[in-house]
């Protein structure tokens, strides 16, 4: 308010002839002085998240300014219509989507600096309630940034805690089920002992990162960025650095990282590269064979850190494509991946032992390969992918990588889930007038069996089934949201819990186990 006196008396000033005495402040002098202290002088985040073009992808520029102007629901962002006029407001909203003068720069001191490792308050050597450790649900609950623990036999909420800003992705956890570590897009990776119900450590590893994961052995953890363009790898018990991968093609064309995935079968990590044709393979086995290394330029040793070896752990191996691959589905065994092409009309088929592309598939309607899952079908296995911008599923045989089928939904879907003791799959309508509706499909007729509107106008998403697969919970994709507990044989609701957008869920022991009906 006393701004837009200040600005009136400046407009009475001028009209008189005579010089101003206070300028609008430029888009700099307000982002220091309304926004900094919680988002950083130099826009990489603090108690609020990086406001760099690259972390806004996600929100459009007016609604950036609706926020500046009223704040954001259930959480410490304040609104600004009482400080900032309309003009100052977008202002802002602009500065915010500018690049800045300088690359941002995210090295190894930023990340050990910003590591906080604690003990539990309460440490403990056996879980520290009654339910199955092994069976719990871990909600994720983007609408105000906090993740429920959840009891999978009672369906009961046993823990709740604030994370992040915007966590993306699934949750990774140890192979013993006891730690689970969550990771925000603005690069903010958290440990959480399960056990305990506690967080036990935070550190940020990128600025804007994509996913992580876990190796095989628990060990390590990887995580992919956009921003800076390297893979980071922590040690999962202090999160502290092992290795930075600055991320460069052979010839030292540096590109984001996609995404990263454990592929335990081979005891490595498979990362997705945006900008180059390359999928690597990071060994995760101390004893790795040569064969990783033995695909390493020299020339290359002083732009990728850490390439000096060609064996045992970290050893890098290079699979050249035809053109860069996003958004992977393996096949069980690991001896495939399915990747999408930039298009998003087709898909290739990568033989991993063998490094190289082997089939192309006809997939139009951008396929979300990322949400895949596999089942046997006549004998045959397969895998299902949804379609982000066509509203249907095609069904692949995995031993050829024909096209068995297509079916029908009402509108392109997001997310697909089932379990080996279930004979349906289910998936979403994320997009479009249908959005409230999920498919119940029968792996084995691949028919739509039933349709369920968990919430009329509300977006139902992303499913996950308990560990014995007798139960599918549904997500209500809402501020007043909620999760939909199902009976998977009958198809019946049997509970609903109230949630903030609860983004996604994940079982303990599907994911531990690698269950091919969810994702990894
Ligand atoms: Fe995701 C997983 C990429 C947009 C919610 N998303 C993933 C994974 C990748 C990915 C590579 C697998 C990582 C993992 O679990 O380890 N997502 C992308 C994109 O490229 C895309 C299309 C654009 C982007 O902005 O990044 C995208 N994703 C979204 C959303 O808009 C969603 C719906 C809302 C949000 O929170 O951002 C969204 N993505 C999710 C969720 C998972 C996910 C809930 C975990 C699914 C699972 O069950 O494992």
């Amino acid at each position: 308010m006393r701004q837009r006196l200040s600005k009136s008396f400046v407009a009475g000033l001028l009209a008189l002839g005579a010089a101003p005495a206070l300028a609008q402040p430029d888009a700099g002098t307000l982002y220091k002085t309304h926004c900094a202290s919680c988002h950083g002088e130099t826009r990489l985040g603090g108690i609020g998240p990086a406001l760099l073009p690259g972390n806004l992808r996600r929100l459009k520029s007016t609604r950036a300014a609706k926020v500046i102007a009223k704040g954001r629901a259930a959480t410490q962002m304040p609104g600004f219509a009482d400080k900032l006029d309309d003009d100052e407001i977008a202002t802002l909203a602009s500065f915010i989507y500018t690049p800045p003068a300088a690359a941002p720069k995210w090295d190894t001191a930023d990340i050990d600096e910003s590591r906080d490792v604690t003990a539990p308050p309460v440490p403990v050597s056996v879980p520290a309630y009654e339910a199955d450790p092994l069976n719990l649900f871990v909600v994720v609950e983007t609408g105000d940034h906090h993740a429920t623990i959840l009891d999978g036999d009672r369906f009961e909420p046993i823990a709740r805690f604030g994370t992040r800003f915007a966590l993306h992705g699934g949750p990774k956890f140890t192979p013993d089920g006891r730690y689970v570590f969550f990771m925000s897009r603005d690069g903010w990776v958290m440990k959480y002992d399960l056990w305990a119900l506690a967080v036990v450590g935070e550190v940020r590893a990128g600025i804007n990162s994509r996913n992580i994961a876990i190796s095989k052995d628990g060990l390590h953890l990887a995580v992919a960025n956009y921003l800076p363009h390297t893979l980071v790898i922590l040690k999962t018990e202090d999160l502290s650095i092992e290795k930075i991968f600055k991320v460069a093609d052979r010839k030292g064309v540096s590109s984001r990282v996609s995404a990263v995935y454990q592929a335990p079968q081979r005891n490595s990590f498979i990362a997705a590269l945006k900008d180059v044709p390359e999928i690597w393979e990071i060994a995760t086995d101390p004893n790795a064979p040569p064969v990783f290394g033995g695909l390493v330029h020299s020339h290359e040793k002083g732009m990728v850190e850490g390439l000096a070896t060609s064996s045992g752990l970290f050893a890098l191996r290079r699979i050249e494509t035809a053109e860069p691959l996003d958004d992977f589905f393996f096949d069980p065994a690991y001896r495939h991946l399915i990747g999408s092409t930039r298009g998003g009309q087709s898909a290739i088929v990568v033989n991993l032992n063998v490094g190289r592309d082997i089939a192309r598939i006809d997939l139009p309607g951008l396929p979300h390969l990322g949400s895949g899952i596999a089942w046997t079908y006549k004998d045959r296995p397969v895998m299902a992918t949804p379609h982000l911008k066509e509203g249907r599923l095609t069904v692949i045989d995995l031993a050829d990588w024909s096209v068995i089928k297509t079916i029908e939904t009402k509108g392109p879907g997001f997310f697909l889930r089932s379990h080996d003791n279930t004979p349906y799959a289910w998936t979403d309508v994320f997009f479009g007038p249908n959005r409230d509706l999920m498919h119940i499909i029968d792996k084995r007729t691949l028919e739509v069996t039933k349709t369920l509107k968990p919430a009329p106008g509300k977006t139902a998403a992303h499913v996950e089934f308990d560990r014995d697969g007798s139960h599918a919970i549904v997500s209500i994709w809402d501020m007043d949201g909620a999760i939909v507990i199902y009976d998977a044989k009958t198809l019946e609701e049997v509970k609903r819990i109230p949630m903030s957008k609860p983004s996604g869920k994940y079982n303990v022991w599907n994911k531990i186990t690698f269950s091919r009906g969810t994702s990894h």
